[in-house]
């Protein structure tokens, strides 16, 4: 999981007796953000719940369904000029729109990283197309608003455009890039 990133999930205690303390560690963490929650298993109870065999009902979106393909790459700053963290080799700026998408159409938007980048869009859920060229594995699947951009990889989502018209951001999710400028606009009309 990555900053930004939701998953529901289903937590199994029942192997563990009362008296244990489970934690859920962050592996990506250092000092005191290594370690997230602890549960401590205080007694015994009875579980006749189960998890049905579909959990929602996803349309999927297609590639042949998109008008057109957009790049977005997330670097840092290669110089001084513009300290921190670019999309696109621009920092952010409100004044400005980096792209025009039309309400209802179907995009495939490209994300390319230098290092470690979770893409986020405000409002305009996406279906992950492909990973380093390669079919997604199940964590990319469904809808999603963030997505991992691990070192040096590239990502095609398929973005259809739904909500109000308006101006949106796409940024990286990592609080200390998208405070240093690594965010974008695109307008919905
Ligand atoms: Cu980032």
């Amino acid at each position: 999981m990555t900053p930004g990133e939701r998953a529901d999930v289903v937590v199994d205690f029942a192997a563990f007796p009362p008296g244990t303390a489970v934690t859920m560690d962050n592996t990506l963490g250092a000092g005191s953000t290594a370690q997230v929650m602890l549960f401590r298993v205080t007694g015994r109870a009875s579980d006749d719940s189960h998890i049905p065999a579909h959990l929602s009902h996803i349309e999927p979106l297609r590639r042949s369904q998109a008008i057109r393909t957009r790049d977005w790459q997330f670097r840092r700053a290669p110089t001084g000029d513009h300290p921190g963290w670019l999309v696109n080799d621009q920092p952010f700026d409100p004044a400005r729109i980096d792209a025009d998408v039309t309400l209802g159409d179907v995009e495939i938007w490209r994300f390319t990283s230098d290092l470690h980048h979770p893409v986020h869009a405000h409002l305009n859920p996406f279906q992950v197309l492909s990973r380093r060229g390669a079919t997604p594995g199940p964590h990319d699947l469904g809808w999603k608003d963030t997505v991992d951009i691990t070192p040096s990889e590239t990502v095609e989502v398929l973005v259809r455009f739904t909500d109000y018209p308006g101006r949106y951001l796409l940024h990286c999710h990592n609080l200390e890039h998208e405070d240093m400028a690594m965010m974008a606009t695109f307008h919905t009309r």
